[in-house]
């Protein structure tokens, strides 16, 4: 029988992906987006193409995670046999300014869709988008058992999701997990988060359309992989009998200057000539550095992810090149080819 998934935060960088992954698997897919004045599903328009079709298997739905009502009644149409709920004010910097509203999507968001699915009838299995974030403070390397220590808005709502999870497990027996992931990346990346920020730099600087790219803290470290391969990650934690509580990270960590580096030899840049630091991206409180220890993960669903921070930085520069109309350097091409992704075959802005 044709599994039923409903995906929150479609949109995003991780719902393309993964979206994309489950119609692969032949699942009928539904996912929620929000209503807005222009469009916002540019990530998903190649597998969208045309509603009135035959053999449609993606469905769109207008709706908003904090809108309890909507998502019931979503709840008791699909009868989803999965729930991914990836929706959320993502940005840690933006969490700052804005912690009310984002601890209404990011923290009772998933409270609202928890509710609706226990009220319908309590089979769906859930996934929850957990985060890093959390481990905030805590030092590295960070696993499940790993204390959290917040560190912004963000992370704090992110920790409560976390937990609301845990409870609906415990207190209703539902098959409701977390998947504690550290950060992914790729050319779907949002603009404002620092991977992409550099990626894109790099090409408009060498286009000649830019000089200076303006960045905060250098020194933090991240565990840096590639998105396709945690999607597979989050179906992979879903398909297990029991509910678990995983982290999926490469088990590495860099700078954010590190990356820099990485990006601007590869497309023959000099960071000396075009970096610049505005303290307006500093964070009241920032995460230090987060490595992700994934002997859980491998253990539980067998999952190891393949491409490492330089290849995700080829990849990357190679699709913000393209992006800009320059002809990409080609290591990031071949690592895609050779991961299964061919790239070159879908439109561009797509991949
Ligand atoms: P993203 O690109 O920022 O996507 C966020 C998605 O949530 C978008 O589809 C957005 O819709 C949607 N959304 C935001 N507010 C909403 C609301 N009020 N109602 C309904 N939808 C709403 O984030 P991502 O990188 O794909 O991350 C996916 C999830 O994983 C997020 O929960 C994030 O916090 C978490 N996470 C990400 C990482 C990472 O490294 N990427 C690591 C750990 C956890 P619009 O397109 O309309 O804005
Ligand atoms: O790219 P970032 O904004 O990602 P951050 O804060 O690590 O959060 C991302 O990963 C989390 C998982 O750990 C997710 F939960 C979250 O939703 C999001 O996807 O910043 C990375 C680092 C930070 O230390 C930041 O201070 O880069 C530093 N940074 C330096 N200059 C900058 C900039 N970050 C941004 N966004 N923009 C800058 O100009």
């Amino acid at each position: 029988m044709t599994k039923i998934a409903l995906i929150t935060g479609i949109t995003g960088q991780d719902g393309s992906y993964l979206v994309e992954y489950l119609l692969s698997l032949n699942y009928e897919v539904h996912g929620i987006i929000r209503r807005s004045s222009s469009f916002n599903t540019r990530r998903i328009d190649h597998l969208y193409k045309d509603s009135h079709a035959e053999n449609v298997n993606l469905f769109l739905h207008y709706g908003d995670i904090t809108d309890y009502g909507r998502l019931s009644g979503l709840i008791r149409e699909i009868q989803p046999d999965e729930v991914y709920n990836l929706a959320a004010q993502s940005h840690v910097r933006v969490s700052f300014d804005m912690p009310e509203y984002t601890g209404q999507a990011t923290a009772l968001g998933t409270t609202c869709i928890l509710e609706a699915l226990r009220k319908n009838n309590g089979d769906t299995k859930f996934y929850q988008a957990s985060s890093s974030e959390m481990f905030g403070s805590a030092l590295p390397p960070q696993s499940e058992v790993t204390r959290f220590h917040p560190r912004s808005p963000y992370a704090v709502a992110k920790v409560y999701s976390f937990w609301m999870t845990v409870n609906y497990r415990e207190a209703y027996g539902m098959h409701a997990s977390n998947g504690i992931l550290f950060n992914h990346e790729s050319p779907r990346r949002g603009e404002t988060f620092v991977t992409k920020k550099i990626t894109s730099a790099a090409a408009k600087i060498k286009k000649g359309i830019q000089k200076f790219l303006y960045l905060g803290n250098l020194n933090s470290k991240r565990d840096w992989g590639f998105t396709p391969e945690y999607v597979k990650g989050m179906y992979d934690i879903l398909q297990l009998d029991k509910p678990v509580d995983l982290v999926l990270a490469t088990g590495k960590s860099a700078s954010v200057y590190e990356f820099l580096e990485y990006v601007f030899e590869y497309a023959d840049l000099d960071p000396d000539k075009h970096i610049k630091i505005d303290p307006r991206y500093f964070r009241p409180s920032e995460v230090e550095s987060l490595l992700g220890d994934i002997s859980k993960a491998k253990n539980t669903i067998g999952w190891s992810p393949k491409v490492n921070i330089k290849d995700l930085a080829k990849i990357m520069t190679d699709f913000d090149f393209l992006e800009n109309g320059l002809e990409p350097i080609g290591e990031g091409v071949k690592i895609m080819e050779r991961l299964g992704l061919n790239w070159t075959k879908i439109p561009r802005n797509m991949i």
